[in-house]
């Protein structure tokens, strides 16, 4: 069982993927870092400490990184809300993390999202050059995330694994889910493979298990890490191909109900 040499810093410890994160690496011996804007509500597990700061707290974060060999970057604002909200948490808040992660030399793995391409059709298979087509506030804070890995990567040669996660949630509850599913285990081997693998430059990868209905999504560098996804949503499809939107538009698009969201009709 490797682990890694130095310190995990844990951004967005305290929620529902920190958690998760936080209970399967520290069973493994890693050591990390965790830290959120709220506080941790579970008991702190053995090997790892937690500070409540801000993400937009430049100090705060260099701080936190200082000694860390990887970043897994999962704080910020996870869903569409309006500009204002985003702005400091996901696009100020990114700077930050890459420069702490600059001066620590540590890996970013960044928790990127389907939303920078959610205006691509579901009848259309795209991979990971295709163009972004983000589909909210949220989505294009993540298309910034993913150009602050790419930048870091060929000015300061700062590693970066961008993870364009689908749904990650205990199961799928609609039939979308079906394709963009990823199970929480999914998740935490990427992540596990992510820090260990000894090089990868900036690479992407989509955070989706293995689900037959994800036709989507093809192209990417999981290879790299040595990562195959084991979990796959065909088990929920009897309980949840039935749940549709009722919206024509929303499900014509792989952002799914993001794409409706403030839309000018
Ligand atoms: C995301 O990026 C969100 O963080 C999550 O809450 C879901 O909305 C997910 O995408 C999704 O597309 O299902």
């Amino acid at each position: 069982m490797s682990i890694p040499s130095k310190p995990v810093l844990l951004t967005g410890a305290s929620g529902a993927l920190g958690r998760v994160l936080t209970r399967a690496l520290a069973e493994k011996g890693w050591t990390l870092r965790l830290t959120d804007i709220a506080p941790f509500p579970d008991e702190v597990p053995p090997g790892a400490s937690f500070e409540q700061a801000d993400i937009v707290d430049r100090h705060a974060v260099a701080r936190l990184a200082e000694g860390c060999g990887a970043i897994l970057h999962f704080g910020g604002v996870s869903v569409e809300r309006p500009f204002d909200e985003v702005v400091g948490p996901n696009i100020a808040g990114l700077y930050n993390v890459y420069e702490a992660a600059r001066a620590a030399g540590a890996r970013v793995l960044f928790a990127s999202s389907n939303h920078t391409i959610g205006f691509h059709d579901r009848s259309t298979t795209i991979d990971s050059e295709s163009p972004f087509r983000p589909d909210g506030y949220y989505g294009a804070s993540k298309v910034w995330g993913e150009m602050m890995g790419r930048l870091y990567w060929h000015k300061h040669e700062v590693e970066s694994v961008l993870v364009r996660i689908g749904s990650c949630f205990p199961k799928p509850v609609d039939a979308r889910m079906l394709a963009t599913w990823l199970s929480y285990d999914d998740l935490s081997r990427l992540c596990e493979r992510a820090v260990l693998a000894d090089s990868t430059g900036c690479i992407v990868v989509w955070g989706a298990s293995r689900n037959s209905r994800m036709t989507w999504w093809q192209g990417d560098d999981r290879e790299t890490i040595g990562w195959e996804p084991k979990d796959s949503a065909d088990d929920f499809a009897d309980e949840v191909s039935g749940k549709l939107s009722g919206d024509p538009f929303v499900e014509r698009h792989q952002g799914g109900a993001y794409v409706a969201i403030d839309r000018s009709a």
